[in-house]
């Protein structure tokens, strides 16, 4: 993978010498950190360059995309490779940094892409669009080594660090300002404890989350000091801590999902919880300012003061949203609940509420969360699965939108995700018809399992 990344930056280089990049990355946090790695590259090189920050790849976006070569070189970060149908006509080439998956049969010369798909050994190359940045950044040069912050930012955006590839064992290496240690993964570890638990919605402490009088019971059961963070406790006291969380979640009686690594980076000068940043980039790019989450990548302070107050909004939003999820009626089913929250839920937050509530006791294992929110004149549509047993949940919305377009043959709805968390935009005034055909899909199931 390594020898293949020096001979791409190779190639990059000769591409670009007299010529003005186009950067074209996806919006979530491992896209976003992705994005920052090749803005500082390429700022360092002095070489010009411009930046598109997109939720996903449409055909519309490609063309306008490929319609500005050969006048610059195209680089995509954190996308592209499930788009090589698009570029078989290419007058030059495009460069694709990416982790997802890959039609293989479409390659062609044009097309220089660093994809651990391609490798000899897929698993131990298994980096993420940041990570796959950060290892090209530093096969440009290696003082590009301070940019590996960003690519844990990334990595962790995707939550790769609970089982360590290779390469991401290398980037790790790399990173000399990262702390690790082994505990209880509510985050962010280093405030104090109090707020952490408050705020913790996974792992959803039953009693604790967004229950101040049940924070203090927990702690004080403990005995520990209430204004130490996570990462000031001793051993002794995260035992202690583990016990009495692991209490009151006795219906799921698993520790994989509370204990972990806590990953400590020191940003802007100041130690700051990995996962918290990463949750800070996801929601300023969510909520639509992309431009500010790249501009604190960068540890701009401007946009640092900016990006903090969006992410407060943002959680506030997100309690706020929850409680209406909470009290909101849902349609129920056996083994489904589907809650269509039509205007009430932001469409930026319906697939993180989901993913709240999946975590919360109220439901049990393999059950499947389907939440609906108005997107203009699309309903976004979330599927999440309680646990980690059941359904494939890609599979269930690929054939709702079969049957659905069998009567709605003017759709242009697509399925998006994985097993676990899958997603799709459907006409609004389609929904009826939706809603109808998905609880007939999620009926089906029943009579099989
Ligand atoms: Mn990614």
């Amino acid at each position: 993978m390594l020898k293949k990344i020096d001979a791409i930056a190779k190639d990059f280089l000769e591409a670009t010498k007299d010529k003005p990049i186009r950067i074209i990355s996806h919006f979530d946090t491992d896209g976003i950190t992705s994005a920052a790695i090749l803005i500082k590259t390429f700022q360092r090189l002095d070489k010009k360059f411009t930046v598109n920050i997109v939720k996903g790849l449409t055909e519309d976006i490609i063309k306008k995309e490929l319609k500005r070569q050969p006048n610059e070189v195209i680089i995509f970060s954190d996308l592209a490779s499930g788009s090589l149908n698009y570029f078989q006509n290419l007058k030059a080439p495009i460069f694709i940094l990416d982790h997802h998956e890959i039609d293989k049969t479409k390659l062609n010369d044009n097309i220089k892409i660093l994809n651990h798909h391609l490798t000899d050994d897929p698993k131990a190359n298994e980096a993420t669009g940041a990570g796959v940045c950060y290892f090209f950044a530093k096969a440009i040069s290696e003082s590009n080594q301070d940019l590996s912050p960003l690519g844990i930012i990334g990595m962790i955006g995707d939550r790769h660090e609970s089982n360590l590839s290779k390469i991401n064992q290398k980037l790790v290496n790399d990173c000399l300002d990262l702390n690790i240690k082994k505990g209880l993964v509510i985050y962010p570890a280093t405030r104090p404890l109090r707020r952490a638990l408050e705020w913790s919605t996974s792992p959803y402490i039953p009693g604790v989350t967004g229950n101040g009088p049940g924070v203090m019971e927990l702690l004080r059961e403990t005995g520990i000091d209430y204004n130490k963070t996570l990462l000031e406790l001793n051993e002794n006291e995260m035992s202690k801590l583990l016990t009495a969380v692991m209490v009151r979640r006795t219906q799921q009686n698993k520790t994989e999902d509370i204990l972990g690594n806590l990953y400590v980076l020191k940003f802007f000068n100041t130690k700051e919880d990995v996962r918290e940043i990463s949750t800070l980039i996801n929601a300023c790019s969510r909520l639509g300012h992309s431009d500010i989450a790249i501009s604190y990548c960068l540890e701009n302070e401007k946009a640092k003061t900016q990006a903090l107050d969006i992410y407060t909004k943002y959680k506030q939003e997100l309690v706020s949203g929850l409680k209406v999820a909470e009290k909101m009626d849902k349609i129920q089913g056996k083994g489904f609940t589907i809650l269509n929250a039509k205007d009430e839920i932001k469409d930026a937050l319906i697939g993180t509420i989901c993913s709240m509530l999946a975590g919360s006791p109220k439901y049990t294992e393999g059950t499947i969360l389907i939440g609906m929110a108005y997107s203009e004149n699309n309903i976004k549509i979330s599927a999440r699965i309680v646990g980690d047993e059941g359904r494939n949940l890609k599979e269930v919305l690929e054939k709702t939108i079969i049957t659905f377009k069998k009567e709605n043959p003017e759709t242009t709805a697509e399925v998006g995700g994985h097993h676990a968390a899958a997603g799709c935009l459907v006409e609004k005034d389609k929904e009826e018809s939706f809603i109808k055909t998905l609880k007939k899909e999620l009926e089906i199931e029943i009579v099989k399992v």
